[in-house]
């Protein structure tokens, strides 16, 4: 049960939503055949953004161009907002949220930990989607490398090719296997590295794998037992979020806030109240 579903929810038909879960599986799995049976024995460095190691690939180019195309013949109203291209407004309420290739460093050195993240979500259409107004409808996150695929729809539960999904309820912080990651800036790690040092003695173990989407998943079928990062983008959180959240996770942020780039937090209810305790304590949104 989702703590922080809005008390406003809207009711949204079945059949809209196999529609959208149907398409995006569709386009995931299409834009994760070209990015990895395509992937060149050495991936090119096509560009950075906010740092020299926050790179962008040919192949990330295409995949969005690829989701963008698939996804908008099939509903050509909808909005778009991808990592690589931005935001395109539509007038049917829908936006698509895409990251063509979530953990794009994992990419580039051939480990096969990146997945292609697309959502449908539902909001204001007067700005780009918000994860602080928006409600993720549908979801895929589709590995292509390992051939991982999960879905979720609003209300429908979490799947892992065919199989329900549901997280883990360890019987305390101590015990629990905690995911996170770290923003491509140095100074934004190095204070995300203070947080992590005064975590790491309070928990079971922390992993860091390179895909916030691949990391709620892996925590909505009990492979992590909680998640926790700053600085998320829209696209690394929409799909993810919603498959944690449909297998039981409480997905927030910290200070009663939601889920956004100042801080994502997931985790079974009772845990995940506990890390985000610590982080607040922490000041763990306020690092750079
Ligand atoms: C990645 C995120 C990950 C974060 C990485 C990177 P990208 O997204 O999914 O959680 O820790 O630094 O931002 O850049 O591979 O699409």
């Amino acid at each position: 049960m989702r703590e922080d579903a809005p008390v406003d929810e809207p009711v949204v038909e079945p059949a809209l939503l196999v529609e959208l879960v149907t398409l995006a599986e569709e386009a995931a799995r299409a834009a994760g055949a070209l990015i990895c049976d395509g992937r060149p024995t050495q991936v090119e460095v096509a560009g950075t953004k906010s740092s020299p190691v926050d790179v962008v690939t040919a192949m990330d180019l295409a995949a969005e161009t690829l989701l963008r195309d698939r996804l908008l013949r099939a509903r050509p109203h909808d909005g778009v907002l991808g990592e690589e291209q931005g935001w395109l407004p539509g007038t049917s309420g829908v936006t698509w949220v895409l990251d063509p290739i979530d953990g794009t460093v994992n990419y580039l050195y051939g480990l096969a930990n990146y997945a292609v993240l697309v959502a449908a979500v539902i909001g204001p259409i007067d700005a780009a989607p918000d994860p602080a107004r928006w409600t993720v409808l549908a979801a895929c996150v589709h590995a292509p490398g390992d051939g991982r695929t999960y879905t979720a729809t609003l209300g429908g539960g979490a799947w892992r090719d065919g199989r329900r999904l549901a997280v883990t309820v360890p019987p305390s912080l101590e015990q629990c296997l905690v995911g996170t990651g770290f923003g491509y800036r140095s100074e934004v790690r190095e204070a995300q590295g203070r947080v992590l040092a005064g975590l790491v003695p309070k928990v079971r173990d922390i992993r860091r794998m390179g895909s916030a989407g691949l990391d709620l998943c892996t925590l909505a079928e009990g492979g992590l037992d909680l998640y926790y990062e700053r600085g998320l983008n829209p696209w690394d959180l929409a799909a993810g979020s919603l498959i944690a959240q449909e297998a039981g996770a409480r997905v927030s942020g910290l200070r009663g806030n939601r889920a956004g780039v100042t801080m994502t937090v997931a985790g079974t209810p009772p845990r995940a109240a506990e890390l985000i305790e610590v982080l607040e304590r922490a000041d763990a949104d306020m690092a750079l």
